[in-house]
């Protein structure tokens, strides 16, 4: 066991050192197009040539002035201030087991900020670290200036340095904060929160309860030892070559519950396929599964009354999805990434699959006499961990009993709600029509995540204009998930393999595509500026699953320095 275990993450450094050096190349090159502006994407821009009188967006934005990068409040607008002070901590992360990590304030996740619809948000970020951090506002979709993605939008935040973000927060919602700096690294160490705008008009809510997901290997610090060791033993070359032992999945047979809903099949991955070995790798060395900081016994119960309304807002900040089932109540998903769903209707007994970067609240009533546990049904390895105890207060005391059934349906989001109130529809012609093809490679170049063929270096700077109609086709044509997430704008889901969507329509600005799985979105270009999309299994996005995008009627007042090479977007 032990030696399988040196094995597998012997192969896991291989895959860290591949990692390092392509982001490296890659952000040379991608602040150069940034700079030059150059790399247009092909696509049916005709209509851009008619369009350059359009600079005002509509959106709730206008009080910004885009040109300049400058963000101001209204007048008389609320004024919210906060500090965020990144460090390093050590975090008892599940009974027993202490481990460093970075923070925003000192916890994980960092401190919840939380304002009312219409405030004026100012954060000042001090970082205490001894590594460049940013904050980037996950589905936020403010001034682009303020968008935390290094050599981009801003520099990154040296050690010592401070950095204020300040964003009208006009979108009411579930969202969430991380570092955008080298995100694979520093988002796995727990820089990252809450941002929870509530609407000016809330309605009846008794309980409002915010869980972070994530994923945490053990102990991160004698393995990256043993995998440096192991690296240097074996060659230290950077390809994922399967290293002998690929018989082994015994060690890899999930060990709760396999609904086979998503995520990778374990057990029909074929071997040597580098690609495939790798996840393997990573289901496995990532061992510890928590809610907002903490595994197993230490996850904080949640506290409810009989006739309570109670609000969850579950957000995924670690790289894998996870199955949420909240068992025998009738809920409604009333919003996913921030949007209300409408007319959403009560399901009871469904699996919510909730991707990297995605999040879902859920409303229910309290009418349980029994405490139960929110739990996780899908094919993770690790799910006896992922409990969150709800307590009735005035229920019988008693506990519902763990299920015998594990299958459930999933949630389907692409056939739930009204019908209403989109404003795009599949019929209607676009100024952009892009095709977004996502693939994973593996050989002797390394291992790769691509985009249309491409990794982020190669890859051409997608080009909108204001107010131009935008249609993506995200096709997933890899045997690992993508969860896309686009930044500044929320797109509206069309179709899912051809089919229509037959609920509510459905904004989102992170989505799950699954192997296979081709889904049409559509957003307006409201929101001029320099943006990214990638996929938010953020080792994919360092592995070149990302792209940048830029309004061409936009002029930043940010210019990468090219002879920095702190700047690690991904
Ligand atoms: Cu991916």
């Amino acid at each position: 066991m032990r030696s399988r275990l040196n094995t597998v993450l012997a192969i896991i450094a291989s895959v860290v050192i591949v990692f390092s050096v392509v982001t490296f190349q890659r952000n040379q090159a991608f602040m150069e197009n940034m700079r030059m502006g150059q790399n247009d994407v092909n696509t049916n821009t005709d209509m851009n040539q008619g369009n350059s009188e359009n600079t005002v967006p509509s959106s709730p934005f206008n009080n910004h002035d885009y040109a300049k990068g400058i963000v101001k409040p209204r007048d008389g607008q609320p004024v919210k201030r906060f500090t965020l002070v990144a460090q390093e901590t050590n975090l008892e992360i599940k009974e027993g087991v202490i481990i460093p990590v970075w923070t925003y304030n000192g916890t994980v996740p960092g401190e919840e900020i939380r304002v009312t619809e219409g405030d004026y948000v100012q954060v000042e970020l001090k970082n205490t670290l001894t590594e460049p951090v940013t904050i980037h506002w996950h589905g936020y979709p403010l001034n682009s200036a303020m968008d935390g993605v290094p050599g981009l939008n801003q520099d990154a935040v040296r050690p010592g340095e401070t950095f204020v973000y300040e964003f009208s927060a006009d979108v009411p919602g579930t969202y969430w904060y991380h570092s955008h700096q080298e995100g694979s690294k520093q988002v796995d160490k727990g820089l990252y929160g809450a941002l929870i705008v509530e609407p000016k008009n809330k309605g009846k809510i008794d309980k409002d309860y915010t869980f972070i997901l994530d994923e945490w290997m053990e102990n991160p610090m004698e393995e990256m030892g043993n995998m440096n060791m192991e690296a240097e033993g074996s060659g230290g070359h950077g390809a994922m070559e399967p290293q002998g032992d690929t018989g082994g999945h015994g060690a890899m047979e999930p060990q709760g519950d396999v609904g086979g809903h998503g995520g990778m099949d374990m057990s029909t991955s074929e071997e040597n396929d580098p690609v495939m070995e790798e996840e393997e790798m990573m289901a496995y060395a990532y061992d510890i599964y928590t809610v907002n900081g903490k595994s197993g016994e230490l996850i904080k119960p949640i506290d409810v009354k009989k006739g309570d309304v109670v609000r969850l807002r579950f957000i995924n900040a670690g790289y894998r999805s996870h199955g949420i089932h909240i068992p025998g109540q009738d809920i409604k998903i009333v919003s996913t990434d921030g949007q209300d769903i409408y007319g959403a209707d009560f399901i009871k007994d469904q699996i919510i699959q909730i991707a990297p970067g995605e999040r879902y609240d859920v409303e229910f009533t309290v009418t349980s006499d029994e405490n139960f546990f929110i739990d996780a049904h899908d094919d993770n390895a690790y799910n006896d961990q992922l409990q969150i105890p709800v307590i009735v207060a005035d229920g019988n005391g008693t506990t519902r009993p763990e299920e015998e059934i594990v299958e459930y349906p999933l949630f389907n989001l692409v056939n739930y709600g009204a019908p209403g109130p989109g404003k795009f529809t599949l019929d209607q012609t676009y100024d952009i029509d892009y095709m977004v093809q996502l693939d994973a490679l593996g050989d002797d170049k390394g291992l790769r995540y691509t985009i249309n063929g491409k990794i982020f270096n190669e890859l051409p700077l997608l080009k909108l204009r204001t107010g131009n109609t935008v249609k993506f086709t995200y096709f997933n044509n890899s045997k690992v998930d993508h969860p896309m997430h686009l930044h500044g704008h929320f797109f509206q889901i069309l179709s899912k393999n051809g089919i229509p969507v037959s609920g509510a329509a459905i904004m989102k600005d992170t989505l799950l595509v699954k192997p296979g799985e081709k889904y049409v979105v559509a957003f307006e270009a409201d929101n001029p500026g320099r943006w990214v999309q990638h996929c938010h299994e953020l080792h994919h996005a360092a592995a070149g699953m990302m792209q940048g995008i830029e309004y061409e009627d936009f002029v930043p007042n940010y210019t990468a320095n090219p002879q920095d090479t702190y700047n690690k977007p991904e």
